[in-house]
């Protein structure tokens, strides 16, 4: 047999595309992967001729189906909802819920692909996928989410379950649309299992995973800084968004010294040079997640200023925090910011900075933390939440933060002994994720033989 040629990232790119057409996202995410594991792959051929790669980049399936759902004027409504089976290799397949009107497919896929990497990486045996809806929860009374929430389950649940596929939270889906699609799922299977995680502490929820997103993107920076031998303590710190990541990231900044001086929501930014603290965080999470009103209501009572319709990047500050959604930052705001005298960024959110931008950072050796490495503790506690399931138990707080900073500390050191540079301390975050994440994956596969 002839040996099988190398692999190259412009014939794989144009395959991709041609396999996958009007995919954006799906293709930036898998090009930004491509990029740094083909040479690797090269270099390691047993993953080579199995077409290890191909494989990966092609979800196990893919589902799709129409939700049904009537508003408090009895209008009816049509959604279209998604699961995305990307890859159950290492585990089950473990991700998020999206509700949000940009949903699609080229999303969720890009989505589902990161998150393989993402769980590889926190040790777990977890595999990956994601799902969701292009339905937005803005503007609607608690009803119509209810109503719109147990349509979508009647069909997901046909796709799920605690050893086949465990959905959580992501942007749009919090506690008060998981406990909705729990009791429902309960109610349809007539059995209580951990179905989904991000639960409530009353049914089955863990301690901790409401924060362990932020905390785990705060800890990962520390390490970043620590590396370099210096710390959050007293760093100038900008973060985008305000929901679930934002607001749990802010805390532990505050918390390990530093001082956050911007939030944002879809509408614009809050510039605070006095820097948040907890009085005014706690304000803001009333704001983002009880009232569910809009950050502009922060600007006005704490007599700062407010940004209509723009991204916090052009504010100088030492450290980064992207917690909102993809692609929010560019080459130009990358630019401004190594400018401004950026030292480090970590990703709370999933692929909030654009592959021009990515590059703008590693060639400023500016340590720049992926979010499938900074943003991992979320679904880290996911899968501590199965194990309490599994086992009937439940955790404390320290057994799970000391539990958070252990698999936190040990994705950093995965993604030194990847992408550590030959020469001098520069640490290329970008690769050391993305080769750390695909080895364990891409051993299950191949002991699985061609399939
Ligand atoms: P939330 O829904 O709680 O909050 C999302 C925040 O981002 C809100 O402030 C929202 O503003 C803002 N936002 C959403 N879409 C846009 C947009 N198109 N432009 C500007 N701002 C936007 O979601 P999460 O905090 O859970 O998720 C944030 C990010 O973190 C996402 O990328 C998600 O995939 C990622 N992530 C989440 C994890 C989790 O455990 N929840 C785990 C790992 C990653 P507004 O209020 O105006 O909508
Ligand atoms: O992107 C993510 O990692 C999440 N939205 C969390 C997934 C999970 O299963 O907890």
């Amino acid at each position: 047999m002839a040996s099988t040629p190398e692999l190259i990232l412009e014939q794989f790119r144009d395959g991709l595309i041609k396999r996958n057409p009007g995919e954006p996202e799906f293709h930036q995410s898998v090009l930004e992967f491509a990029e740094f594991v083909i040479p690797y792959i090269n270099a390691n051929p047993k993953y080579l001729e199995p077409k290890i790669l191909e494989r990966m980049t092609e979800p196990d399936r893919t589902i799709i189906f129409r939700v049904v759902w009537e508003d408090d004027k009895r209008e009816v409504h049509v959604n279209r909802g998604y699961r995305v089976q990307f890859n159950n290799s290492i585990g089950p397949y473990k991700g998020g819920l999206r509700f949000h009107h940009s949903v699609n497919l080229s999303i969720l896929k890009f989505l589902g692909f990161e998150q393989t990497f993402k769980n590889s990486l926190t040790t777990l045996p977890m595999g990956s996928g994601k799902g969701g809806a292009d339905f937005n929860t803005k503007g609607k009374s608690d009803r119509e989410v209810m109503r719109f929430c147990k349509s979508f389950m009647i069909e997901l649940s046909k796709h799920i379950g605690p050893n086949i596929d465990i959905p959580a939270g992501d942007i749009g889906v919090g506690a008060r649309e998981i406990s909705f699609m729990f009791g429902q799922y309960k109610r349809l299977k007539n059995e209580f299992t951990g179905a989904l995680t991000g639960k409530s502490m009353e049914f089955g929820g863990s301690l901790i995973r409401k924060e362990a997103t932020g905390y785990g993107c705060a800890y990962f920076m520390e390490h970043m800084m620590n590396h370099n031998g210096d710390s959050i303590k007293d760093k100038v710190c900008i973060v985008s968004g305000s929901g679930n990541v934002a607001q749990y990231a802010v805390e532990k900044i505050i918390q390990l010294g530093g001082r956050v001086v911007t939030m944002s929501d879809s509408s614009g930014f809050v510039h605070d040079p006095d820097g948040f603290n907890e009085e005014k965080l706690a304000y803001i999470i009333d704001l983002k997640s009880v009232r569910r009103g809009r950050i502009k209501e922060y600007a006005d009572k704490y007599k700062c200023k407010y940004f209509e319709d723009k991204k916090p990047w052009g504010i100088k500050c030492d450290l980064a925090f992207p917690c909102a959604t993809e692609n929010e930052i560019d080459e130009a705001a990358a630019r401004k910011m190594v400018k401004n005298g950026l030292q480090a960024l970590a990703e709370g959110a999933n692929m909030p900075t654009t592959r021009e931008a990515i590059s703008v950072f590693l060639e400023a050796r500016i340590p720049f933390a992926p979010g499938k490495a900074a943003n991992a503790g979320g679904v880290a506690i996911s899968g501590l939440e199965m194990s309490q399931n599994s086992i009937r138990l439940s955790w404390s707080r320290d057994e799970l933060e000391k539990r958070l900073k252990d698999i936190m500390a040990n994705i950093h050191k995965q993604c030194v002994a990847y992408g550590a540079e030959k020469e001098g301390n520069y640490i290329n975050y970008v690769k050391g994720a993305n080769i750390g994440g695909f080895v364990k994956v891409a051993d299950a596969m191949l002991a699985y033989g061609v399939i």
